[in-house]
């Protein structure tokens, strides 16, 4: 087995996005696209000889060929064992994990977590640092950085590992051992919430249905919901793993996760409980009979129930949020007098929070929950601190989240995504708002009132680093808001976001459908923005 320095040259679009490279399978299947990659994070990071990394994906299309490349090419650039999950899979929660119990040098991830796979679809890849979190910017920015400049990278000639068999085996001087993908993250799982309690639940007749949308975390809710704590069989739903997820689009919303909506909202037979999660495991949709719980709530809603979990019943150390999620647990925190962060969109910023000990649980509007426990969101986990939640107050979901707005009041919340834009039209729109800020104070609209407008900049309060143009924010005077941001995870065009928020005290309006509370804020946004004559959309592609 012989190290090879094979030349190459430096592709000009790798720079990573929101959550690492996201790009078409047909793209990472270019000679050299994804050696160059690799290379430039191993130049970047340099990991001292002998180093351990974890390595897994989300399985989908693609992900097999790409572990074989990697390894080989970890073997050649000096690392001494690689912690692969089984099969090539990790889901990204539990990568984290796995990274964080096993105290590896890192971790790289291969998803494109929420967008759909297959040959035609979407691969991606990121490092995650000894934190066990996504590369914090100035990281990615030089392996992106190094990714301009790259000659040559290093490969070991060897034939493929198998990453069926348990156990460890040598490449050149490194070994590969392969790891149950599930056993690290369930055991931390158990340790942080009451199993004898949702135990009791399901025993009691308690009915869920976790869709797994034939996406990594299948095997991970089977064990730990059906196995350790007897859910029915058959609760998890498209369990099993495909390479293209069934063809579906495993993002876990009211528009992709229908099967379960459908399921959920039945005349007669709606289980108590209804959850999805992503490709990569690390979103989740709150569900209860015939009742949606946005993120937003969900996240202030777990911050004000901590201490019912045994993991956190000494109470919570702060929390965060990405600027977009609405102010809903920014209330829970002020009542529970611990500090609350705002953060740019992407989880790579709650990293140094948690690890300053600054923040216990964060989240994003964008179906993503988690807590210290790992540097990642975490899906299951927040299914579970639901569950834990309900085992001991007893009571529906629905009836959980009408309770929290009576207190805390109601953040009525949605996004509108609008997919798959000429990117020149949606810069146009950005461009456009920016402009409109001279002029946007004090404007009347309706019953709202122009507070402030910017783009949010972000200095972090650990390591001081700025991050600019993270988002249009418009604010009214009463609180509302409505953000627009470009996405960073899309590899087809521009994917433009608008986000939209009204605070609502009086619990006599609570009932209300968000999209009629919503419905003067969403006309206020498209008419500041001229969204529709700029791009041509009448409506939006998904609305969550
Ligand atoms: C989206 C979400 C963001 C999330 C990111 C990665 O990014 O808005 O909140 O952190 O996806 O999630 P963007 O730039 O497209 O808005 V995942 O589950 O793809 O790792
Ligand atoms: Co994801």
């Amino acid at each position: 087995m012989s190290i090879r320095n094979i030349p190459t040259t430096p592709f000009s679009d790798q720079k990573p996005g929101t959550s690492g490279l996201r790009k078409k399978v047909r793209v990472f299947q270019q000679a050299h696209y994804l050696e160059n990659f690799v290379q430039a994070i191993f130049d970047s990071i340099a990991a001292p000889k002998g180093a351990t990394l974890v390595l897994g994906g989300d399985g989908r299309y693609y992900n097999q060929t790409a572990i074989q490349t990697i390894l080989k090419m970890a073997a050649a650039n000096g690392f001494g064992k690689v912690l692969v999950g089984r099969g090539g899979i990790l889901s990204t929660p539990a990568a984290s994990c796995v990274i964080r119990k096993h105290k590896t040098f890192g971790g790289i991830i291969l998803s494109a977590s929420h967008n759909p796979g297959g040959a035609d679809g979407d691969f991606g890849i990121k490092y995650n640092s000894s934190n066990g979190g996504p590369a914090t910017e100035t990281v990615t920015e030089a392996i992106y950085a190094k990714s301009k400049t790259l000659g040559s990278y290093r490969i070991l000639e060897a034939e493929d590992v198998s990453l069926y068999k348990f156990g460890s085996t040598l490449l050149g001087n490194m070994q590969v051992e392969v790891i149950d993908p599930v056993s690290d993250y369930a055991e931390l799982m158990e340790s942080l919430f009451d199993f004898t309690a949702i135990r009791a639940l399901f025993a009691s007749g308690f009915r869920i249905k976790f869709d797994a949308m034939h996406a990594v975390n299948g095997p991970y809710a089977q064990e730990i919901l059906e196995h350790r704590l007897g859910a029915a069989p058959g609760s998890v739903m498209n369990a099993l793993p495909l390479e293209d997820f069934g063809g579906g689009h495993p993002d876990p919303n009211l528009t992709y996760a229908h099967e379960l909506v459908e399921i959920m909202y039945d005349e007669d037979d709606a289980p108590d409980f209804g959850a999805a999660s992503d490709g990569d495991g690390d979103r989740n949709m709150i569900l209860g009979n015939h009742f949606f719980v946005t993120p937003s709530d969900s996240l202030a809603l777990l911050a004000a129930n901590a201490t019912l979990i045994p993991g956190y019943k000494q109470g919570l150390a702060g929390v965060a949020r990405s600027m977009p999620t609405s102010a809903a647990v920014d209330r829970v925190a002020q009542a529970l007098n611990i500090p609350c962060y705002e953060t740019p969109t992407g989880w790579k910023f709650f990293g140094n929070l948690m690890d300053a000990g600054k923040v216990t649980l964060c989240g994003e509007e964008s179906f993503g929950t988690g807590s210290s426990h790992v540097r990642e969101k975490d899906g299951l986990w927040a299914v579970l601190f639901w569950l834990n939640i309900i085992a001991v107050r007893k009571q529906s979901v629905e009836l959980i989240v009408r309770e929290h707005w009576a207190k805390y009041g109601r953040n009525f919340y949605s996004r509108y995504d609008y997919e798959g834009l000429p990117t020149e039209a949606a810069n146009g729109v950005m461009q456009h708002l920016r402009a409109s800020f001279a002029t946007l104070g004090g404007t009347q609209f309706g019953r709202y009132t122009v507070k402030t407008c910017d783009d949010f900049s972000y200095t972090d309060p650990v390591d001081k680093s700025i991050s600019t143009a993270q988002g249009v924010r418009i604010i009214f005077s009463d609180g509302s808001r409505i953000v627009f941001r470009l996405s960073g995870t899309g590899t087809e065009g521009a994917t433009l976001r608008v986000y939209l928020e009204a605070f609502e005290a009086d619990e006599e309006h609570h009932h209300l459908d968000a999209q009629v509370a919503l419905k003067d804020l969403i006309d206020i946004a498209l008419q500041i923005s001229e969204l529709r004559q700029r791009t041509g959309r009448e409506q939006p592609t998904v609305i969550t």
